[in-house]
């Protein structure tokens, strides 16, 4: 149960500091984390070192929502008439700080998360945060689940459904596994109280939407219907319950600088039974609502254990 994970979870956690692993950094006189417009000669420490959730999405709207929604669960009260601002400099990304938790937006596909965790880690490095989980809640195409199910990654695997990723590094090919924290993901999925269904299961994570996710509906299709179900059907028999396209390189990164970190994502559809993502604006909105309910209330009881 909860109480019992948390207390193993937050101990294990709770002195770890974040360590970047590149010995070039510390001789840069000033850092500048261009995307997000802060420099490491600011004060990070006063601003930043108390975080402990870093909560991401892919836009800048619904991560300023979550953040607003986060305000009670996260026991904090603004003075009447305030507002919480947007503390990223730049356009890139937008940054939201609600008492030990960040919610920022990363942009669609995986360079995009992928220059914001770098700046981000670096940024909780030099604030000297500790204890630092990191979860992405998004959006996804179901695979033999029902719509508007969450589904908590296990792993994620590309889209060749191999469990790493494959970085091009200096003309190599370098594999990082793309695991996630199976303790934090249980401890979050067991925060769910609703009757709509939540599954434990693999993520394929793509640089396309389109082609990359077996669509029939791009401006380019060179294969058939059967070519598609067949690959569907072989990623679900493997263990794939949703596609989306940052998993990959979110469990990538932080399984490399050994950052707990989760993945929560709603399934829009079942691409087992279509491509369009058909649902109301209405009903979008309440499937994307789930993720957010889902991390507020993980939020709520794991605040004690800080
Ligand atoms: C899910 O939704 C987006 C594409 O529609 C992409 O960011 C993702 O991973
Ligand atoms: N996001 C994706 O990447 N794919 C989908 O099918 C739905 C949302």
């Amino acid at each position: 149960d909860f109480a019992k994970l948390a207390e193993t979870f937050y101990n294990e956690q709770r002195q770890r500091i974040i360590e970047i692993q590149n010995p070039h950094i510390s001789s840069l006189p000033n850092d500048f984390l261009y995307h997000i417009g802060y420099a490491s000669t600011d004060d990070l420490v006063s601003l930043f070192s108390d975080v402990k959730y870093v909560f991401t999405g892919g836009s800048s709207g619904r991560m300023q929502k979550f953040a607003n929604s986060l305000k009670e669960a996260a026991g904090v009260k603004l003075p009447t008439g305030a507002q919480l601002a947007d503390l990223s400099t730049t356009d890139r990304y937008s940054l939201f700080k609600v008492g030990p938790v960040l919610s920022v937006s990363h942009g669609m596909g995986m360079p995009s998360i992928s220059i914001l965790l770098h700046e981000i880690t670096k940024l909780l490095a030099y604030a000297g945060a500790t204890g630092v989980s990191m979860v992405r809640m998004g959006t996804s195409g179901g695979v033999g689940v029902e719509p508007g199910s969450v589904v908590v990654t296990t792993t994620a695997v590309n889209g060749s459904l191999e469990p790493f990723q494959r970085c091009t590094i200096l003309g190599e090919e370098v594999k990082r596994t793309s695991e996630f924290n199976d303790d934090l993901g249980d401890l979050i999925a067991s925060c769910w109280d609703e009757d709509t269904p939540i599954v434990r299961g693999k993520t394929m994570s793509t640089d396309d939407f389109y082609e990359g996710q077996g669509r029939l509906d791009g401006a380019i299709c060179d294969y058939v219907g059967k070519n598609k179900m067949d690959f569907l059907m072989k990623a679900h028999k493997g263990g794939v319950r949703n596609i989306e396209m940052e998993s990959l390189q979110f469990a990538s990164f932080t399984h490399r600088l050994g950052i707990p970190a989760a993945m929560v994502a709603v399934a829009l559809l079942n691409r087992l039974e279509g491509d369009q993502v058909p649902a109301s604006a209405e009903t979008l909105s309440e499937y994307s609502a789930r993720p957010q309910r889902l991390l507020a209330s993980f939020l709520k009881k794991s605040i004690p254990y800080h």
